[in-house]
């Protein structure tokens, strides 16, 4: 019989990942705080837990993905939270992107309560998501892992075990500083050739055909020529991504000066924003710039 999975937090990654869950056979007990996300994946099978706990009772392995460390702490450790509901010899796996910090003290719970425990961030964003095509990046035991790999065969393809607990967390922030910056890079060098007219759509041939290119312009590329910013991967969780990666850099003492720039330059654009927009709206300083 295939193992009770669990999956708090049905946001733009939670839900579907559950779907695939589902789709692979998994019995998926799932809570999200707004229950009515949970509407469609209900009807395809999945069993409403009446709380965090609830899920954790009725699950061998309990899959978390929320917004950022409050809301983990908050499912993990609020009324009726996750951690007062594992059974002994379960496995907890955090997908959300969080702190290593966090997740070191996250274990350290686990292993009170006899609980196996992955941090597990994924990066592949929605497209992957709904692909099952995630790519996870893994701080824990090998043993732990080989575990839960059948059912992480459901949502992603890679699995990289980076080390001890907090190392998967350690190499999502540094991954997300590079995509960050990949784009932000890409917006300015769009300034300069729109500015001195030349088309965008030039740059981007140019630059998808040489060594500089970048695989996650094959996907933002186009959006920010469009100026069409719908949220994918939202600058409010890109932001809280750099905003971890800085003070992690704080912690260990390194500095990161084009970081910390870019950093400056998202956080003007998120509090311009008005609605909940992608992280390539980043582009729309240099707009406003040029515009002006
Ligand atoms: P979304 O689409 O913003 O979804 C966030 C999820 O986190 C969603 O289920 C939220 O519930 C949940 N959330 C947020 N705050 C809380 C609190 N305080 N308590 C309980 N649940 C909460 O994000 P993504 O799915 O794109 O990303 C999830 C993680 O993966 C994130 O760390 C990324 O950086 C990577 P809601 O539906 O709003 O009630």
């Amino acid at each position: 019989m295939k193992p009770a999975v669990g999956l708090v937090g049905l946001g733009l990654m939670g839900k579907p990942m559950g779907r695939n869950l589902l789709k692979a056979g998994f019995p998926l007990t799932v809570w999200n705080r707004t229950a009515s996300k949970a509407d469609d994946l209900l009807r395809e099978g999945a069993r409403w837990g009446e709380s965090p706990l609830a899920v954790a009772a009725a699950s061998d392995v309990v899959i978390t993905i929320v917004s950022d460390p409050p809301a983990l702490e908050g499912i993990l450790w609020g009324a009726n939270g996750v951690l007062e509901g594992m059974r002994k010899g379960s496995v907890l796996v955090d997908s959300s992107t969080v702190s290593p910090e966090l997740e070191r003290r996250v274990a350290a719970d686990c292993a009170q309560r006899a609980v196996d425990f992955l941090d597990a961030p994924v990066t592949g964003g929605t497209w992957g998501a709904e692909s099952g095509d995630l790519v996870f990046m893994i701080g824990g035991r090998q043993e732990t892992l080989t575990r839960v790999e059948p059912i992480l065969q459901a949502v992603g393809k890679r699995f990289f075990l980076l080390g001890p607990n907090g190392a998967g967390q350690t190499v999502k922030l540094a991954m997300n500083m590079i995509l960050a910056l990949q784009v932000e890079a890409f917006a300015e060098a769009l300034a300069l050739v729109t500015g001195a007219g030349v088309a965008g759509e030039k740059l981007v041939e140019v630059l998808q055909s040489s060594m500089a290119r970048a695989g996650v312009l094959d996907v933002k590329a186009p959006v920010i020529l469009k100026g069409d910013f719908k949220p994918s991967f939202p600058l409010r969780l890109m932001h809280k991504d750099m905003r971890l990666a800085l003070e992690l850099a704080k912690q260990l003492g390194i500095t990161l000066p084009a970081g910390a720039a870019a950093f400056e330059t998202y956080s003007t654009v998120k509090a311009a924003a008005k609605e909940d927009v992608d992280f390539s709206a980043v582009a729309r300083f240099w707009q406003k710039a040029q515009s002006a």
